[in-house]
């Protein structure tokens, strides 16, 4: 990637960067790196691919790799993710292979899903990363639930619900942190505020000044900070599921991002946003941010990161090559994992 030219500068300095992300501040750079890297080569290729028809459907996450890989990096595995429609990259960071990840988005054999999902909403139990439901404003109620659970069953694991701006608007955004701040539930609400719900500002989604003050409503600290900021995403996440985690209740952040691409591969930003989006996105891509920060910190050179760059690249080949040379889901798996036992039910149908 380029340099970092044009990109507004993450305002700190060595020494803070290590107060926000703890000893480990190098090596937690670093690694965060990698992974945006990896998120951006993916989506990179994956719409390219769906662009020549290999793959039915893609919505990337460009702009919120920052939020995504923090999310990854801040959360124990005891924690579950309700994703909203863009993290994706948070699952792989917690350890899903990036194999069965692209099994899923070519709908093969082995997606763990068995091509019953649109591709790109993948579900990883091994990693508590719940199914993705394209549903708006599901995710809050039922991470909500998930923390009830938790609770009622002594389990340290804090429940992050994740959603867009466009949620905010949702019934379930209301009943759901009403419900947390009334239980005082293990629960962090995570919105993703790209500015867009497809092709609706957000400034028409409320009149609110921001989508965090309405945590307040509920009773329930709400945050808005710099999304395209690794070190405060993570610093932040970080804080409140050790708030949840410690019975201290709910908290709502508003993560401020760009929508770097179309809403989805069937969408034309063209038609709607202003000329000036683009470029006021770039300045704000998260990846460059990091980049151009480990750079003028010594930890990253041009080598370096071209080998990430090129690592990256790798990976997402192979993943997609043994995807795209794998079987279709066999017919007999239509009624498996469906019903606990399916034997009455596949003799008849195949009769
Ligand atoms: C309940 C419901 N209403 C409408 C839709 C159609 N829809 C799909 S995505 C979307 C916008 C989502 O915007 P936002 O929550 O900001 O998430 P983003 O796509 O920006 O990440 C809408 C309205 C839907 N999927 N579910
Ligand atoms: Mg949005």
């Amino acid at each position: 990637m380029s340099a970092g030219a044009g990109v507004v500068p993450l305002p700190y300095d060595a020494a803070m960067a290590g107060s926000l992300l703890g000893p480990e501040a190098r090596a937690i750079a670093l690694s965060a790196y990698r992974w945006m890297t990896l998120g951006r080569a993916l989506d990179a290729r994956m719409q390219g691919l769906q662009r020549q028809g290999r793959v039915g459907f893609y919505g990337a996450a460009t702009g919120h790799e920052a939020v995504n890989v923090a999310l990854g990096l801040a959360t124990s595995p005891a924690d579950w993710i309700v994703p909203g429609l863009r993290e994706q990259l948070a699952a792989l960071v917690r350890g899903h292979p990036l194999a069965a990840y692209a099994q899923h988005l070519f709908a093969t054999d082995l997606d763990p899903a068995r091509g019953r999902q649109m591709p790109c909403h993948p579900s990883a139990r091994d990693v508590h990363y719940v199914s993705m439901s394209s549903v708006i404003g599901t995710q809050i109620t039922h991470a909500v639930g998930i923390a009830a659970g938790l609770r009622a069953r002594a389990d340290p694991g804090v429940a992050l619900g994740f959603f867009g701006d466009g949620a905010t608007s949702a019934n379930d955004f209301h009943a759901g942190l009403n419900f947390a701040a009334v239980y005082h539930l293990p629960v962090v609400f995570g919105c993703a505020n790209n500015q867009w719900a497809i092709s609706v500002p957000v400034e028409r989604q409320t009149r609110s000044a921001t989508l965090a003050a309405k945590g307040a409503a509920y009773g329930i600290p709400g945050e808005r900070i710099d999304g395209t900021d690794f070190f405060r995403s993570y610093a932040t996440l970080r804080d409140a599921i050790a708030r949840a985690r410690s019975g201290n209740g709910p908290t709502l952040i508003e993560f401020q991002v760009y929508r770097m691409t179309p809403h989805s591969s069937s969408d034309d930003p063209t038609r709607y946003q202003p000329r000036d989006w683009g470029a006021r996105a770039a300045s704000h891509d998260p990846v460059l941010r990091l980049e151009d920060w480990l750079r003028k910190n010594g930890q990253l050179d041009p080598e370096l990161e071209g080998q990430i760059r090129i690592e990256a690249e790798r990976q997402v080949r192979e993943a997609v090559a043994e995807a795209e040379s794998a079987p279709p889901p066999r017919p007999e798996s239509l009624t498996e994992d469906v019903f606990v036992d399916s034997r009455p039910f596949v003799p008849e149908r195949g009769e």
